[in-house]
């Protein structure tokens, strides 16, 4: 051997850290698959044909790449549920939230690296509801050479707990909008893709745990159901809790887990027993009068030299409503708190936030009851943006989202008790801004309006500490003095108790835009979600990373390579200033590829160069405006050209950039014809101060929907931009008066209106009645992938049902389509059988 190798060699073996982070790569073919369960088929959305889904392997400091190609009719994303993504957002995968989704024939590669986590999560859809059946397991394992703080199994295997409907999911929560009301509950649970035996329908087998007596085993167990959470037993066997949500806990025993949607729960068991059969029971949990799936999913527990004819040794599940189970399973979860894996609970707290969650409801004319079923945090109905959040978080795009979102209820009420006579929720895309680094205390408080009910929410971006919870209403003089402050259970997913309450600590140390949400997908649905903004901090690597180039398209930045162009050149010339400034008129905030053009316009100035220079003639504007600058080098408003073209027939270009190309999802709601040309009416201008004042400068959009509605944002952006010259060159200005004379200075404050209280239909949720292309006839796709086992090019033939494209929008309503469940299933039975494999566990990395 030469003896740099072994040199190489030597210093391999000594820092093993060198050397054992790796890169994984795995390939997502999203595509469709005919499914078989309880004596019915249907066409499902599946990963590489699998449902559960593959599982994806990988250890502490490795950088995982997955690449997911879209060959389904859905717009698809996936969210690796519980990885922390310090400073990848842009790879957390929530739709409208951290990306646009991937379009059909579209693919994204979503790149992270797992920082300070092992243990058990998930990997799911995070759009419509294709969750149901595009989820999987995500294993981290320590790193090579590190034990686990308990002892080693023999084995380790997958459980992961599923919905199964007989129905579409999609078809099912869209006749639910559509009608107002709850969704029809699923038709069984089920473990490892499995219901187990169902009488009256020939057995498909069911999942089978192989053990061989003496022998101790980990399972790593997750909840991958959409709206329920579940209790896991085992005939004969104890188990003992050693981690969940990939963070270790005291080791405990129990006979019964509990395990909420979005939660994952190692345990331990030892094959205590000689020989037999023991079954394996995942059934509901719902202490309070809403319908679940009745259905316990069943699995056998399978010793090895058990003959076959052996009766199977029973179990029941506890009842559906056995709070004190769930109660005490919950109450016995604590961090392990070791040396090596601490318990960093903040003990002070920056932001204290006090959050209600739960149902409400408010009017539709065309719905069953004249209303429809709503859930909202501190009654906000959350609408989703048609541009990302994070995208408009990053590149400063107005109009998106507000960062108001109250930090306690609009109202005090009696939470747990009567509920209030307005059961109305409000609507909006809002945010909570947290600085970097802040501590954040959150209490979710369960209301009982409609009905109280468990709310497992889930945090992405973050752990937190679950300090306390407790039944009724929270209070805030005498509940935070029980907090657990040392050694509380460190998760991702917390339950809020039915008709009680639940706080965690968390510390904002990753910026970026981070969902949360009730990961009962019903509640998501009706609005139970929110999202923090937490800013970049001010060192080193305590700020978002650009997104990657790959990024699916917005309506923004289409092209969205731009953002890898080195910046060519920082100074900026008298003249490269004026033809910023024309650039910036020509093209609104609203055109596509914005940036592009600008640049486009300016010899010698790249993408990023021109982006650079707007952010800081925005900041130099708010400065101005703020009294903090002597008027600067734009004093002279002769050199100050910036005079916005008025409404240059950028409309009526919107409207015919089609909704089907590039643009993040559904199309812009059009405008309304407007006044063009016509000159501000006094009125007109007080309104756009009122507007000013309540939404801040650049939420032209908010603005002119709630405040100046006669004109579109475009005008009013380009009225606002003639205001602040007007305020800028102030005295020295010796043109005719204006109304941009009048300031907020002159506005009193009685009369600035509340448009929240009294505001039109947002035409964000416009996008929950989408009018869609009926799709004409059967379509007849053929579709290539490659499967990464084989590497054999297939044919996909999908003569079946299939939606119309819903990969413009997520929530959109199948028109046009019957909707009758009988319809849809007749549509589905076909002679496909298709055998769902369990993940062997020896896939292990080897590296
Ligand atoms: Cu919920």
């Amino acid at each position: 051997m030469e003896s740099w190798v072994r040199v190489l060699v030597l210093v391999a073996c000594l820092f093993p850290a060198l050397v054992e982070s790796r890169v994984r790569h795995y390939k997502f073919n999203v595509v469709m698959k005919t499914a078989n369960r309880l004596c019915s088929s249907k066409p499902i959305v599946t990963v590489n044909k699998r449902s559960p889904g593959p599982i994806l392997y990988a250890r502490e400091g490795d950088t995982v790449l997955v690449k997911v190609v879209n060959h389904v009719q859905y717009n698809v994303s996936i969210h690796w549920h519980g990885i922390r993504q310090l400073r990848t957002g842009w790879a957390d995968g929530p739709a409208y939230i951290t990306q646009c989704p991937i379009q059909p024939g579209q693919n994204f590669v979503y790149k992270f690296t797992i920082t300070g986590q092992r243990g058990t999560l998930l990997w799911h859809a995070h759009i419509l509801w294709l969750r149901a059946t595009v989820y999987g397991a995500l294993v981290i394992l320590p790193k090579l050479g590190v034990p686990y703080p308990f002892p080693a199994p023999h084995k380790e295997v997958v459980v992961i707990l599923g919905e199964w409907w007989k129905s579409d999911t999609e078809a099912v929560i869209n006749e639910a909008l559509k009608s107002g009301l709850a969704p029809n509950v699923s038709d069984a649970h089920t473990i490892n893709g499995h219901p187990g035996p169902v009488s009256n329908c020939s057995s498909q087998g069911g999942f089978t745990l192989h053990v061989e007596s003496g022998k101790r085993y980990m399972l790593r167990i997750i909840n991958a159901a959409l709206n329920e959470e579940l209790f896991f037993k085992i005939a004969g066997h104890q188990l003992t809790v050693v981690e969940v949500d990939a963070t270790y806990t005291k080791p405990f025993k129990t006979n019964t887990i509990l395990i909420a949607p979005g939660q994952t729960t190692n345990v331990l068991l030892t094959a205590n027993r000689g020989t037999g059969k023991y079954l394996v029971t995942a059934s509901p949990f719902m202490d309070s009068p809403i319908t679940v799936d009745n259905m316990t999913a069943t699995a056998t527990l399978h010793y090895s030299g058990t003959l076959a004819n052996t009766a199977t040794t029973l179990t029941n599940p506890p009842p559906k409503n056995a709070t004190p189970i769930a109660s005490s399973f919950i109450n016995s979860l604590r961090s392990l708190n070791s040396k090596k894996y601490p318990a960093k609970v903040p003990l002070t707290v920056d932001h204290s936030l006090f959050f209600t969650v739960g149902l409400g409801f408010n009017p539709c004319t065309t719905c069953a009851n004249g209303g429809r079923v709503m859930a909202s945090i501190n009654n906000v109905s959350f609408v989703m943006p048609t541009t990302a959040l994070l995208q408009a978080h990053f590149f400063n795009i107005s109009g998106v989202f507000t960062d108001d979102f109250p930090g306690n209820p609009p109202m005090a009420f009696n939470y747990t008790g009567t509920p209030p006579t307005n059961l109305q929720t409000m609507t909006g895309t809002r945010l909570y801004r947290l600085p970097y680094n802040s501590t954040v205390q959150v209490v979710l408080q369960d209301t009982g309006i409609i009905a109280a009910e468990n709310h497992p929410v889930h945090l992405h971006g973050f752990n937190f500490f679950e300090v306390g919870r407790g039944v009724g209403n929270f209070n805030s003089k005498k509940d935070p003095k029980k907090f657990n402050l040392v050694d509380p259970v460190e998760r991702n997913t917390i339950g809020v108790p039915s008709g009680g309450w639940a706080a965690f600590r968390f510390r904002a140390d990753n910026p970026g835009v981070w969902f949360m949400h009730c990961h009962l997908e019903v509640h998501t649905t009706w609005g139970l979600k929110m999202a923090f903004v937490v800013d970049n901090g001010k060192g080193p690597k305590q700020s978002l990373l650009p997104p990657p180039k790959d990024l699916p398209k917005s309506s923004h930045f289409p092209d969205s390579d731009w953002i890898h162009e080195q910046t060519k050149n920082t100074k900026w010339t008298r003249e490269e200033n004026k033809r910023f400034e024309n650039a910036l008129a020509v093209y609104d905030e609203y055109t596509p590829n914005r940036w592009h053009k600008v640049a486009a316009m300016i010899p010698g100035k790249t993408v990023v160069d021109v982006w650079n220079q707007y952010k800081e003639l925005e900041d130099d504007v708010g400065y101005i405006e703020a009294g903090l600058v002597p008027v600067p080098g734009y004093s002279n408003t002769s050199s100050f050209t910036l005079e916005w073209l008025n409404n240059n027939g950028f409309d009526g270009f919107r409207q015919s950039y089609s909704p089907g190309g590039k643009r993040c999802s559904s199309a812009r709601p059009s405008d309304q014809e407007r006044k063009k040309g016509i000159p501000w009416t006094e009125d007109e201008h007080r309104l756009f101060l009122m507007g000013l004042k309540k939404y801040g400068k650049g939420d032209w959009r908010n603005i002119s929907r709630n405040f100046v509605i006669t004109r579109t944002p475009t005008q009013v952006a380009s009225h606002a931009q003639k205001y602040f010259i007007r305020q800028v060159s102030g005295g020295k200005d010796k043109r005719r008066s204006s109304i941009h004379d009048i300031t907020t200075i002159n506005l009193a404050d009685n009369i600035l209106p509340s448009p929240d209280n009294n505001r039109p239909l947002s035409p964000d949720q416009s996008t929950l009645f989408p009018q869609y292309p009926n799709s004409a006839g059967t379509p007849r796709v053929l579709l290539d992938w490659n499967r990464p086992s084989d590497g054999l090019a297939m044919v996909f033939n999908s003569n079946l049902f299939m939606p119309p494209p819903c990969g413009i929008n997520s929530y959109g309503l199948l028109q046009g389509q019957n909707l009758s469940r009988g319809a849809l299933q007749q549509s589905y039975v076909g002679p496909h059988k298709t055998v769902f494999q369990m993940q062997s566990t020896q896939c292990y990395p080897h590296g």
